[in-house]
């Protein structure tokens, strides 16, 4: 099972976009493992982001999500990295799809609402960066067989 980390951004939270966005993962049929809101430190902040150190956004991108809480959330499933990384859209809300969250909601770059993890690895490594092993809950869905075959 893959596990995916998503990040609704503080534009999110701040434009009252947690249900909206929320809604389209949850109405897909992916599963929540976890989510709280909290408010990302400089010190995490470029932690999560340290791939991007040295790039000319890298200082705006950590103002950017340390400007205000965001909701972070786990979602696990069979293939759910590429699921969600294709409902989310293209990293620039300019050229990402209608129909997508990015493409539905945010037109810049600097302001697209959500992140979400680009591998199984990256994923992994994402969710222990956010979430201790007892915020995490292991459930049953009552609706998986109407989800999967
Ligand atoms: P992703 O969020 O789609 O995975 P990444 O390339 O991992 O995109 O970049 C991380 C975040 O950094 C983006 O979501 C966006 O907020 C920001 N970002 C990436 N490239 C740029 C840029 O060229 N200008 C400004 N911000 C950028
Ligand atoms: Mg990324």
């Amino acid at each position: 099972m893959e596990r995916s980390l998503i990040i609704l951004k503080p534009d999110a939270v701040q434009r009252g976009l947690i249900g909206p966005i929320l809604s389209r993962l949850e109405q897909r049929g992916l599963k929540l493992l976890g989510m709280k809101l909290m408010r990302i430190d400089d010190a995490l902040a470029r932690r999560h982001y340290a791939v991007h150190e040295g790039k000319p956004f890298f200082a705006s991108l950590v103002e950017y999500i340390t400007s205000g809480p965001v909701v972070v959330a786990v979602i696990g499933g069979n293939g759910v990295i590429q699921m969600v990384r294709n409902t989310v859209g293209a990293t620039n809300p300019s050229n990402a799809a209608a129909g997508t969250i990015r493409g539905d909601f945010a037109v810049e770059i600097g302001r697209n609402l959500i992140h979400a993890s680009d591998s199984p690895e990256n994923g992994e490594a994402e969710v222990k960066l956010f979430f201790q092993t007892e915020e995490l809950v292991d459930w049953e869905r009552s609706t998986d067989a109407w989800i999967y075959e």
